[in-house]
């Protein structure tokens, strides 16, 4: 992917119609195509109006914006061009096809504008992630992280920590060029012994963030649980206010988990449908459609145990407790579903897939639990959002403990040179090759 000599171009809007299509052009040829297309070069990083042409032809394309950012003042640091036009799939199919055959000029690969911003160092890698993020946020709260992000508040924590390793391992080096007669062995270390605790301190602080970021960019799970028939597909369905999951009332319909995407108060909540749980007989072996069913249960207790939250859905006219999902009876969030046929029982939330009666109390609580696990203590987002980011600090975080352990200087800054290496990792300083090109494949075009 590293071939940056040419000039990449790209839609940098979904296709559809819309009032107005950015097209993204950065590259040596960025200028030269502008000129042919516009007939002028406007000012710098000033919205100019243009007629829009085919150089061909002379023919009028459309009539839009240009705005001009020369290298290195500019996203991906060379010159780009973004073209702001009427956002017609016609229009923008003739100026891509215009592009596309100007020398020198190719469309751009998925992530391919992030991944020049990030070769030419305009974003650090966490930042990369966090734009991903940011394009993929589904909720005010995971947005407010992901911007968090992008502003390099991980970055910044990340190099504060480097600077501080690095400079006790200016100090060991020094220990190992210039040793002193009198030294006692291990009393580098000591001397180094608050440095050490403060950096520890630091770092936990940071792990313990990350299973709230995590949660936050993945939505707080919750899985609906309960026999067949109880009304879980339903329920899920009038929650997600659309037809996701299929309902019947035939047992057993829902063999596959199907999840939505929830925004309940800003809080991101992804629920999941699961197949019924109802105890099999195993006499039962042999028969196929009860081998697709125990497979179906099989995958709702894996679901189950993996969930933030389970919501046992048991139906009101027949509300009994199988040995199935026994196991979850005590810590579930009892819901008794079809209160319109039947009272809820006592210590269950009544609601009614059909008539909606008690679903705004449900999605209350929800939201309430969803809140609990993602918001924030001290009113910033989480700093670690990624497993990736949290493995490399506990790796710094062991190395600068058997750094503690040691007594000869070369140990002491061989260990600090690996944590130095681990925090290079988050930001994308070493080692990060091969999780570059995941990265970059998770953009889409014009990214
Ligand atoms: N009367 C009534 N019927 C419901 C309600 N919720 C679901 N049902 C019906 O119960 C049957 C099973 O529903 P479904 O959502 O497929 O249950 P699941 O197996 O738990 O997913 C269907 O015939 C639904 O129409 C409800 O609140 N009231
Ligand atoms: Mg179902």
């Amino acid at each position: 992917m590293a071939d940056s000599g040419s000039t990449i171009f790209a839609p940098a809007t979904a296709v559809g119609k819309a009032g107005v299509a950015v097209i993204r052009i950065s590259g040596p040829q960025a200028g030269a195509a502008v000129q042919l297309l516009c007939g002028q070069i406007p000012r710098a990083r000033m919205a100019t109006r243009a007629d829009l042409r085919d150089p061909a032809t002379g023919e009028r394309l459309d009539d839009g914006l240009v705005l001009w950012f020369p290298g290195p003042k500019s996203f991906t640091g060379e010159d780009v061009a973004e073209l702001q036009v009427h956002g017609a799939r016609a229009v923008v199919a003739d100026l891509l096809a215009v592009l596309a055959a100007l020398p020198g000029l190719r469309l751009a690969k998925p992530g391919e504008f992030a991944r020049r911003a990030f070769d030419a160092g305009k974003l650090d890698l966490a930042q990369v992630e966090a734009l991903a993020d940011l394009i993929a946020a589904e909720t005010r709260a995971q947005a407010r992280q992901a911007l968090r992000q992008l502003g390099g508040a991980l970055g910044a924590a990340v190099e504060g920590l480097r600077a501080q390793i690095l400079r006790l391992r200016a100090q060991a080096e020094a220990e190992i060029d210039f040793p002193d007669e009198g030294d006692v062995p291990g009393g580098l270390v000591a001397a180094m012994a608050p440095a050490f605790a403060a950096l520890d301190a630091e770092l936990a602080d940071l792990i313990g963030q990350a299973a709230r970021g995590e949660r936050l960019r993945n939505g707080y799970t919750v899985a609906l649980l309960g026999p067949p028939n109880a009304g879980k597909s339903s329920l899920l369905n009038r929650l997600a206010r659309r037809e996701a999951a299929i309902v019947s009332s035939m047992a057993g319909t829902t063999r596959d988990a199907i999840e939505v995407h929830l925004d309940l108060g800003g809080w991101p909540v992804t629920l999941i449908d699961t197949a019924g749980l109802r105890a099999l007989a195993s006499a039962d072996d042999g028969d196929p459609q009860l081998a697709i069913e125990r497979e179906g249960i099989r995958r709702t207790q894996l679901l189950a145990k993996a969930a933030d939250l389970r919501v046992l859905v048991l139906d009101a006219t027949a509300p009994v407790i199988d040995d199935a999902f026994s196991a979850y009876a005590a810590e579930a969030l009892v819901v008794h579903n079809k209160i319109d046929l039947a009272p809820a029982g006592r210590g269950a939330l009544g609601v009614s897939a059909t008539t909606g009666s008690g679903l705004a109390a449900l999605e209350t609580l929800l939201a309430q639990k969803a809140a609990a696990a993602l918001s924030e203590e001290d009113g910033l987002p989480s700093l670690v959002t990624r497993a990736r980011h949290r493995e490399a600090l506990e790796d710094v975080r062991a190395a600068l403990l058997q750094a503690r352990a040691q007594t000869a200087a070369e140990l002491v800054a061989e260990d600090l040179r690996r944590a130095a290496d681990a925090l290079g990792r988050i930001v994308g300083r070493t080692g990060v090759e091969d999780v570059l090109d995941l990265l970059f494949a998770e953009f889409c075009i014009g990214k």
